[in-house]
């Protein structure tokens, strides 16, 4: 295919998904508006349209929590085609939203869109506007989820890590009871392959989270120590990071001195507490289970993923030479499971598919380090993929067969920022 057959192709997926002020991930399968999602399209838009992309993340932005927290779906208009809906999460606010939060990537979005803006003008109004509210949700998660002052934040619910069903939550997980959730219906396997998706057990489980912590009111200030789900994830701290380093470049240059310099405090202690991650055996970081302090034995995305925080030169060829011993156990990379793992599964969401939104961040954080080896296999198999297999949400490393839902917006989002 012709480039610009492709970003022709990613227009028309994204202008599908487009419901005028956000994007939905893809029709049917995921019908609101996802969090992290709508940061990352963003950056696709703002090639093309940068009024939209600025509008995707006001919206985004809108739905904030008085506390700080921005919500991981919110959703907009009814749809019954979507399993737990407004009425299994219950957080009475004034247009129904999730009680939890997704990777925090809207900070890097804001200020990569506002770097390269053609619009100068309206690029330092919507900043401005949008710093202070993106300040807030990061000061919220070293309160809310770092209580102890570790520099690292927990996740309380595997769907705040953005990769619902990985490996690294499996041993914390079982920890997680399944009695007293009740009967319900799975909407995601109507739309989606059962065996590219979560299981049931891990189902009851998400939902057991849920009504444990609408228990509490969704009252922040208690639902970490309540929680019996608390991983630290090195890929999520990494985007939270990077989010506060590029609020604090951007703040110092719009002259906002104090979110600067508040900013720049929580990415240093950020990157300093990130090394009690590292695993030299395995050449990666690794997840840490909270509860019992120790490191989580999973070779995922989420360890390589650091990689998008400016974390020290040595540990990012580190994380470049892992992708190289990736790179021989599959034909796509990056895949969100080391393949030579057991627990690997080529087609099961995050457990081994390729995700194109992984993929950009990580070549990303590569450049940004100057350890560019890596690069071009990265953007070269993100491009072969689509070419097989469409815009899909996610691929198998080693077939690229499509998997989950098709027509998807972040891939297409990915694929406009990789071509242009
Ligand atoms: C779900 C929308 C979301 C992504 C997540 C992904 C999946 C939703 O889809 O979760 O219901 O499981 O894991 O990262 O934001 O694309």
């Amino acid at each position: 295919m012709q480039k610009h057959e492709m970003i022709a192709h990613a227009r028309q997926v994204m202008a599908d998904n487009d419901r005028g002020t956000y994007t939905v991930p893809t029709h049917g399968l995921y019908p609101f508006q996802w969090n992290w999602d709508s940061a990352l399209s963003a950056l696709g838009f703002a090639q093309f349209d940068e009024p939209r992309a600025w509008t995707e993340i006001e919206t985004l932005l809108a739905h904030q929590w008085e506390d700080g927290m921005v919500p991981h779906i919110i959703f907009h208009t009814p749809d019954d085609g979507y399993f737990p809906g407004p009425e299994v999460w219950g957080t009475e606010r004034p247009v129904p939203t999730t009680g939890i939060t997704q990777p925090p990537v809207a900070g890097f979005a804001v200020a990569r869109i506002h770097a390269r803006a053609r619009d100068k003008a309206l690029a330092d109004t919507q900043a401005r506007a949008l710093l202070p509210r993106i300040h807030a949700w990061h000061q919220w998660f070293y309160r809310a989820r770092d209580p102890k002052g570790t520099g690292l934040v927990a996740l309380l619910h595997p769907w705040e890590s953005g990769r619902d069903n990985s490996v690294d939550w499996d041993a914390a997980f079982t920890r997680v009871p399944t009695e007293g959730v009740g009967e319900f219906t799975r909407r995601d396997t109507t739309h989606a392959n059962p065996a590219h998706r979560p299981t049931d057990e891990q189902y009851k489980r998400y939902i057991w989270l849920v009504k444990k912590f609408r228990s509490l009111g969704w009252d922040n200030s208690k639902l970490h120590d309540a929680s019996p789900f608390q991983v630290v994830d090195p890929g999520f701290n990494a985007i939270l990071i990077r989010a506060c380093q590029e609020v604090a470049e951007l703040a110092e240059r719009l002259d906002m001195p104090q979110i600067a310099a508040e900013s720049r405090v929580m990415a240093e202690a950020g990157v300093a507490a990130m090394e009690t991650l590292w695993n030299e055996d395995l050449g990666q970081y690794l997840c840490l289970d909270r509860t019992t302090g120790a490191q989580i034995d999973s070779p995922s995305i989420g360890g390589i993923l650091a990689v998008f925080a400016p974390i020290p030169k040595h540990r990012a060829a580190g994380i470049s030479a892992r992708l190289k011993v990736l790179a021989e156990s599959c034909e796509y990379l990056i895949p969100s499971h080391d393949p030579t793992a057991p627990e690997f599964e080529g087609l099961r969401y995050w457990r081994g598919p390729v995700w194109l939104i992984v993929n950009y961040m990580v070549a990303d954080g590569l450049a940004r380090a100057g350890e560019p080896e890596m690069i071009g296999r990265i953007m070269g198999d993100c491009l072969r993929l689509i070419e097989t297999s469409g815009f899909a949400e996610y691929h198998d490393p080693i077939t690229a067969d499509p998997c989950g839902g098709a027509h998807f917006t972040w891939t297409a989002a990915m694929i406009i920022e990789i071509l242009h």
